[in-house]
């Protein structure tokens, strides 16, 4: 790093820096977690993947909302981003009933509050998207509430502006996946505030690792659909028996590869750029 920067976090697969007061470095690593756990094998590129798909939607954005992007390192695996006051809530936008909005679903018929048609499927397109909001829980697993209580913890004011951000970012980016023949089946976003008092969004956009995204062409509602990048790492970490729980299994080189080939294709796909050329020159993605 050419500036000092003091490391002040770690996600499961990406670490945070400060560069002085104002500026934060995000590092995105070749770690993948699957069912919740950092496996001991990389996937190679993997976080410039991420990296260059975030910037690149944070690009294409600025006009629906600012955000925190000042920058793409040369290494292709860092963003250079204003710092903010995060809101302390995670926004996630449903397109199609799966995971978490799923479960729900099943037993209560509602989703986070919204009460959805029945005789919904799994995995089933929604009449509307819909944006339920989640609380950053200190166990790492993110607990989801009601519209109602997201507006006690940042005004209600806040967060309906930070809900119909997301709900525009999500049409955004879904529109550019179906284009991709791929589905955006829900995205998580985090937003913050500025100096000035706007909304910001931060924290990476739009990216594998922040989706459901799944391939349109295997849509079969009525059950969960596979990943478009990770269900290489899953079946293979499934067959060998692996209860679930750390240290994961290592990665046989067919199944890095086969991964690798999945991020890179979603990059490419949604960006429309090739890959090398992000490699040659990461600020490709900005322009
Ligand atoms: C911020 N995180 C999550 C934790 C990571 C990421 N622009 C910002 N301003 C202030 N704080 C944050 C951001 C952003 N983005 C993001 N925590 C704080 C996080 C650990 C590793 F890569």
């Amino acid at each position: 790093m050419a500036e000092s920067a003091v490391h002040v976090g770690s996600g499961k697969v990406r670490e945070l820096y400060e560069l002085g007061p104002e500026r934060l470095l995000l590092v995105a690593s070749d770690r993948i977690s699957v069912f919740d756990v950092v496996l001991p094998t990389e996937i190679p590129d993997k976080g410039r993947v991420l990296t260059g798909l975030s910037a690149f939607w944070f690009a294409r954005t600025r006009s629906l909302v600012p955000n925190h992007l000042l920058d793409v390192r040369e290494d292709g695996r860092s963003l250079e981003c204003r710092r903010l006051e995060m809101l302390p809530l995670e926004l996630v936008v449903r397109g199609y009933l799966s995971g978490s909005g799923w479960r729900d679903y099943q037993s209560t018929g509602t989703v986070c509050g919204h009460a959805l048609p029945s005789g919904l499927r799994e995995s089933e397109r929604l009449p509307e998207p819909i944006v339920t909001p989640a609380t950053k829980a200190v166990s790492g697993h993110d607990e989801n509430i009601a519209e109602a209580v997201a507006a006690e913890l940042v005004g209600s004011e806040r967060y309906e502006a930070a809900r119909d951000v997301a709900l525009e970012l999500y049409r955004f980016g879904a529109r550019r996946a179906e284009e991709a023949d791929l589905i955006l089946a829900d995205t998580k976003f985090e937003l913050g505030v500025d100096a000035e008092g706007r909304l910001v969004l931060a924290d990476e956009a739009l990216t594998p690792d922040s989706s459901r995204i799944w391939p349109a062409d295997a849509y079969a509602p009525g059950g969960p659909q596979p990943s478009f990048d990770k269900q290489y790492a899953r079946d293979w970490c499934e067959a060998t028996g692996w209860d679930l729980t750390p240290p994961g299994p290592d990665l046989p080189e067919e199944v890095v590869e086969g991964t690798h080939a999945r991020y890179v294709e979603a990059f490419e796909r949604l960006t429309g750029i090739a890959f090398t050329r992000y490699l040659a020159d990461p600020r490709v993605v900005l322009t």
